[in-house]
Order: structure tokens, then sequence, then C-alpha cells
């Protein structure tokens, strides 16, 4: 069995030396190593030895123990060295990808907790990178107009438009504490963005419910609040919505979380100028008018947040 010794160095003492480190090419006191024992410096140094998976708990126990007093850089060097050691471990999500060291925007394969795993779009170019895309409109060559099982399971092309999946997204949702971002292209070329502190996405026992919070962005807020937070997903054939004439879904050419119905409507008609059918952003669109890209993408809380 393999020994792979980790040198954890004095927590908080690394934390300041970091701090203070003036040279641009110096490592500055990395607090983790991997490699043989004879290449550390172990005077003053804490040595840790994992010859077996199960003690790779013991190196997570460690991570609990100091992430109150490491900076954001260090934990993600930190998790990044338990992807390493855990070799059965599979990504997750395009957040763990990158945390593996996939450094370009691009179609891979991830294994949700649960599920034996499926395609998905990676974007690691945006805000830091590792975003799961779940939602691209691109040119309007992709029918968005379908059924219940259609948006259940996913469809269209990961490298054009799709809808990646209720089942995935929830799938995904599931596994920890996610953001929302959402990235589109308005008319005249300009590029707004709404991105949310808190995603939630319930499963089919709940109709695909939505739980979003914690706006901050550019193209204004039109999906948490009381007209979108909190409601079940609807198709023209399946209505979930709280409108009681008429099917939201079907009178606005979409599939969304609706309630009567919409402030956004980005699964809409594309290009349309009717009103409310469109690919909606109420905030910065209006009703008669529709953005001519979007993506829509989750990212799972790794860093700790800025005070
Ligand atoms: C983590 O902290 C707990 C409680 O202070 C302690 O009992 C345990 O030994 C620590 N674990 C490691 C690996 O340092
Ligand atoms: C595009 O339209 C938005 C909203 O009307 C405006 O704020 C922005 O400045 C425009 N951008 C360009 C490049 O004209
Ligand atoms: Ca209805």
């Amino acid at each position: 069995m393999k020994a792979i010794n980790i040198l954890v160095l004095l927590f908080v003492k690394a934390s300041f030396s970091i701090s203070m480190c003036s040279e641009p090419s110096c490592q500055c006191n990395p607090i983790i190593q991997i490699g043989t024992e004879s290449s550390f410096n172990t005077e003053k140094n804490h040595i840790v030895t994992v010859t077996s998976h199960l003690q790779v708990d013991q190196v997570k126990q460690i991570f609990e123990n100091v992430s109150s007093v490491l900076m954001d850089d260090q934990i993600v060097r930190f998790q990044n060295l338990l992807k390493l050691l855990d070799l059965d471990s599979k990504p997750t999500d395009c957040q763990d990808l990158q945390l593996m060291g996939s450094a370009t925007s691009g179609v891979y394969k991830i294994f949700p907790t649960g599920s034996s795993g499926f395609l998905v779009r990676c974007d690691h170019e945006t805000e830091d990178g590792g975003w799961t895309v779940f939602q691209r409109r691109t040119d309007g060559k992709e029918n968005f107009y379908r059924g219940w099982f259609d948006y259940q399971v996913g469809f269209g092309n990961l490298d054009g438009e799709f809808w990646l999946g209720n089942q995935q997204l929830h799938m995904i949702t599931s596994q920890g504490w996610y953001e929302l971002r959402v990235d589109m292209i308005l008319i005249n070329g300009s590029r707004v963005f709404a991105k949310y502190n808190v995603l939630d996405v319930k499963g089919i026992d709940e109709q695909y419910r939505i739980f979003v919070d914690g706006y901050s962005g550019t193209a204004g807020d039109s999906l948490s609040g009381g007209r979108h937070s909190g409601h079940k997903f609807s198709t023209h054939d399946r209505d979930n919505d709280i409108y009681g004439a008429s099917n939201c879904a079907q009178l606005n050419h979409g599939a969304w979380w609706y309630d009567s119905c919409h402030t956004s409507n980005l699964n809409g008609l594309y290009g349309s100028t009717e009103y409310g059918k469109g690919l909606n952003w109420h905030a910065s669109t209006g009703y008669y008018q529709s953005v001519s890209g979007t993506e829509m993408k989750v990212r799972r809380w790794l860093h700790k947040k800025q005070e």
C-alpha cells in the first residue's frame, strides 16, 4: 500500500507568513506539500502519514479543525489535496473538475451523489470558473416549447442550446450549498448578469420547486422574491402554476417556475416581441423584448464568505 506523507505547517503562522510575502516568485511556505518524508524540513512542522483511504478522514478532520483560520486560496488547495488523496473519487460537478485540474470550458462527465454519471457543460472562464451550466440559448435553433418529460430529463446539444434536465439539476444542487448565476446578452450586445447566493431545486415529489435568494449583479432581480422562488416547475402539459384561469406555460410559450405568471421566462420563444412570450428578464427587457443569449449555471461554495 502506498504511503503518502502530508506536511501540514503551523496553520495560523502560515496564513500570516503568506500575507507578508513580497517577492512575486516566492512560494511563501505553502501550507500543504505532498511527497516523501525526506523531502520535507520536519523541524517545526506537523507531519501526518496517510497509509490508506480510511485515513483520508483524518486529513478531512484536520481541514475541519483549521478551516476557520485558512485563507480562501488555502482552502481551495486543501480541497484539491483531499481530491487527490481520495483515489476513488469522481467529480460531482464542474467545481470538482476544476479542483482536479480541468481549466478549459467544455463538455465533461460528472457523477453527482447517487447517479451513475452524465455529461454537462462546464464554464471555467466566468468569474473564476467551476460553473456547471444547466441552460443555454444562443441562436434559437433548438425548440424549447417542450413537455414535462423533456424538461425532466433534458434536451438539446451541450455544445449549442440545451436544458440539462430538472432531475439532473436537482441531483447537483442537493449535494451542498450552491449559488446561481444567469448570464444574458441584450439585443444591443451588452452583457448583464444576475447572481444569487443560494439556489435549491427540489425533487420530483415537489415538482422541482425552486428556492433562490441573495441577488447581486447588473441585470436586476427577476427570479427571487415571491414571483418564482418557492414555486413548482410547469410545462405546457403540466400546469403547476397558481394561475387558476389558465396554464402559464401555454400562455407564455415556455416552461418555468411560474406563479401567475412571470417576471422571467428564459425558456420562452427565441426572439419573440409578443407580450410575455419571449426570453424576458423583466428588470432588463420588460415583457416585449427578448434577450439574445442566456446561460444559467450553478457552483458549489468552497470559499469562505468575504467579510
Ligand atoms: C481536531 O480537533 C478535535 C477537537 O479539538 C481534536 O480532538 C482532534 O484531535 C483534532 N484532529 C486533528 C487531526 O488534529
Ligand atoms: C444596451 O441597452 C442597455 C439597456 O437599455 C443599456 O443600459 C446599455 O448601455 C446598452 N448598451 C449599448 C452598448 O448600447
Ligand atoms: Ca394554471
